[in-house]
């Protein structure tokens, strides 16, 4: 199953006909660099590409009011002096005589996206479009957008393929205030934005785009705005929002469909939006979204105006959406102190309505953020060029999921059994005999141990992206998996272990990370690189595991930023298959996607759905979640509370900090 890609030409065929400060940014180029950097980088050959169309009166009916398309639908025969008239009923946006045929070809491309994904010829795609569409109501064009796109991609969704819930993700720097009002009051239709806000300083400078703006009626609790207050908001920052927000409650509400209204103004360089975040973030964005609704993506392109940032920012994205291992995260040094009193802000308002975030801190007692204020006048750095390392070319390897499986277990589909090209240096093996095998000749053990060596090595050259392994003797495995690993002097392991095992003693000196997770496990032997989490029920309480998944282990793998993850599987671990692949998926997002997958050899049954996992296919839904227990919540959060000022990506409250006084930098 492949990624649609949705461009056409016609959709640079308008501009700017006048002098407007506002919209100058706002150009064909935007879209020609898009498309052309996806051409240059091979990425749009490995797309499968899906024509366009225009979208039909009765599908812009689905979202905007009759009397504004009879409107716009008079600017293609209106003169220039007329244009500027019909574009001044409205805020930041113009009218060109072909811009109706565009918006009505930028709606039809999300709708084309939405078959295409809804039908099974793609699992998902990216649409590049012009004009966007967040911004646009139901009775008027504003910030460069004719009809909104998403609203009426959502709206088709539910009305004709019958999907039942739709998350909206909408990354853009801008708070989609259309989105907004078109869902307002539908529980079907979960609308996520983050946007600078600036205190109601920034545009479109709303009251509604707080975060206190809930949704309204049925509809309360499926709006969730992260209001920045501040610039130069960072990777961390968006991640945080991520973790400790967007994921918990996505997999709660459990989508059929994704949108995402991809804005890429968000990005460093952009002259909107004056954030920090750096292209390959998107990656991880896009990565952190693909297990849910099946994979069902669908990203629809809103603005991004620096046309380097949005060029890198768009391939990164599509790169992610055909499967490719995302970049090593950089500098994660943990959110700023703004960004934490949005993310705080917004989690208490949910907290009502999302079982996933009871626990969240209360509100703080001065409201940060819903009063207006004037903000202190910057010092004028703005005409300084802002710089950026182009992101480094991400390559999939040959190989994506090599599997070490004893003789007479099947080789998954798609995986490639492991073999030993050539004889292991004797030095190693001797190394090995004496250390794992006290000096007996256990060809077997041997041949294994052997095996899991070279595979490592050959995942740290990047030949091999990631590995399964089902073996008899898992604790040996591990540590000779490990102490391989390790050994290189820039490597790091996070080691993930599912299940109910004493796990032996690693070194503390920070090349080896484990976080286990179990219901036998006690916290006497906690230490700083080895987190236990005691979760009562075992995995049977499948709403905590995710809550410890999401708010505990991502944060702590991303700031850790491993070279490579194992993940250990004990048998009988009573995790389910649905629940075990949105694990495995999710951790691909690190370390390059290097992921080594160790499992006892009883656990036979888990091996095709590991495989198929490592080879990327999208983790089945979970389902709408019920309330995590409590006693599961308390440990979470009793464990995120110990490691909060050493881990700051585990931070999601100014108080957290520790410090009561800071600033964004
Ligand atoms: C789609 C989008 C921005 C409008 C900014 C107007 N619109 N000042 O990014
Ligand atoms: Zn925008």
């Amino acid at each position: 199953m492949g990624t649609a890609l949705i461009y056409d030409e016609e959709m640079t065929k308008y501009k700017l006909l006048w002098v407007d400060p506002a919209c100058k940014i706002e150009v064909p180029e935007r879209l020609t660099v898009s498309h052309e950097a996806l051409v240059q980088s091979g990425l749009a050959d490995r797309c499968i590409s899906v024509p366009v169309r225009k979208a039909t009166d009765s599908d812009i009916l689905r979202v905007h009011s009759e009397e504004y398309l009879e409107g716009v639908k008079k600017t293609p025969y209106m003169t220039l002096e007329d244009l500027k008239e019909f574009t001044l009923q409205y805020g930041d946006v113009y009218f060109h005589q072909n811009i109706y045929h565009c918006a009505e070809l930028a709606a039809g491309a999300a709708l084309q996206l939405v078959d295409s994904v809804m039908t099974g010829q793609v699992r998902n795609g990216m649409a590049l479009v012009r004009p966007p569409g967040h911004h646009s109501m139901r009775s008027a064009a504003n910030g460069f957008c004719v009809f909104n796109n998403v609203a009426i991609a959502a709206q088709y969704a539910k009305q004709q393929y019958g999907v039942k819930r739709v998350l909206i993700v909408d990354w853009d720097v801008h708070h989609g205030q259309g989105v907004q009002y078109c869902f307002e009051d539908d529980p079907s239709v979960l609308y996520f934005s983050w946007h600078r806000y600036e205190h109601q300083n920034f545009w479109p400078k709303l009251r509604d785009s707080d975060f206190d703006s809930v949704g309204k009626e049925k509809g309360a609790g499926f709006n969730i705005n992260v209001p920045w207050n501040k610039t130069k908001m960072q990777n961390s920052d968006y991640l945080s929002v991520f973790c400790h927000l967007l994921l918990p409650v996505a997999y709660e509400f459990c989508p059929d469909l994704v949108l995402v209204c991809a804005g890429f103004d968000s990005a460093i360089g952009d002259p909107e939006g004056e954030m920090c975040a750096t292209p390959d973030i998107f990656a991880h964005l896009t990565h952190l979204l693909m297990n849910l609704a099946g994979g069902k993506v669908c990203a629809v392109l809103e603005g991004g105006y620096n046309l380097t940032s949005l060029a890198q920012s768009v391939c990164q994205t599509v790169q992610t959406l055909l499967g490719d291992p995302a970049p090593r995260p950089a500098n994660l040094q943990g959110p700023c102190r703004s960004a934490l009193e949005s993310l705080h802000c917004a989690r208490s308002t949910h907290r009502q309505y999302w079982p996933c975030l009871k626990h969240a801190a209360d509100l703080p007692t001065s409201d940060i953020s819903t009063k207006r204020f004037k903000l202190a006048e910057e010092k004028e750095d703005s005409d300084k060029e802002i710089v950026w390392p182009e992101p480094d070319k991400r390559f999939a390897p040959a190989v994506r999921a090599a599997v070490v499986l004893p003789d007479g277990v099947a080789c998954p589909d798609g995986c490639h059994p492991f073999t030993l090209s050539e004889d292991l240096d004797p030095l190693i093996v001797n190394k090995l005999k004496e250390k794992f095998l006290k000096g007996a000749d256990d060809r077997e053990t041997l041949s294994t141990l052997s095996r899991l060596i070279a595979l490592v090595d050959q995942m740290e050259k990047n030949e091999v992206c990631s590995g399964l392994a089902l073996v008899p003797a898992i604790t040996m495995a591990t540590m000779c998996v490990i102490q391989h690993a390790a050994s290189a002097p820039k490597n790091r392991v996070l080691v993930v272990c599912v299940g109910d095992w004493n796990v032996p003693k690693f070194t503390e000196d920070g090349k080896t990370l484990v976080m286990q997770f179990s219901n036998k496990v006690s916290e006497e032997r906690a230490s700083r690189y080895y987190i236990p989490l005691h979760l009562k029920k075992g995995f049977r309480d499948v709403s905590g595991f995710m809550q410890a998944v999401t708010g505990l282990l991502l944060p702590l793998g991303y700031q850790y930023d491993p070279s490579l993850v194992v993940l250990v599987r004990m048998s009988d671990s009573g995790l389910c298959d649905s629940v075990w692949q949105q694990l495995t998926g999710l951790l691909q997002g690190l370390a390059q996607g290097h992921t080594l997958v160790l499992m006892q050899d009883n656990e036979k049954d888990c091996v095709g759905p590991t495989g198929s996992s490592l080879l990327g296919d999208p983790a089945p839904s979970l389902g709408p979640l019920l309330a995590p227990l409590s006693e599961d919540v308390e440990s979470v959060e009793k464990l995120r509370d110990k490691l909060k000022a050493e881990w700051k990506l585990l931070q999601n409250t100014a108080q957290d900090t520790g410090k009561d006084a800071g600033d964004c930098s």
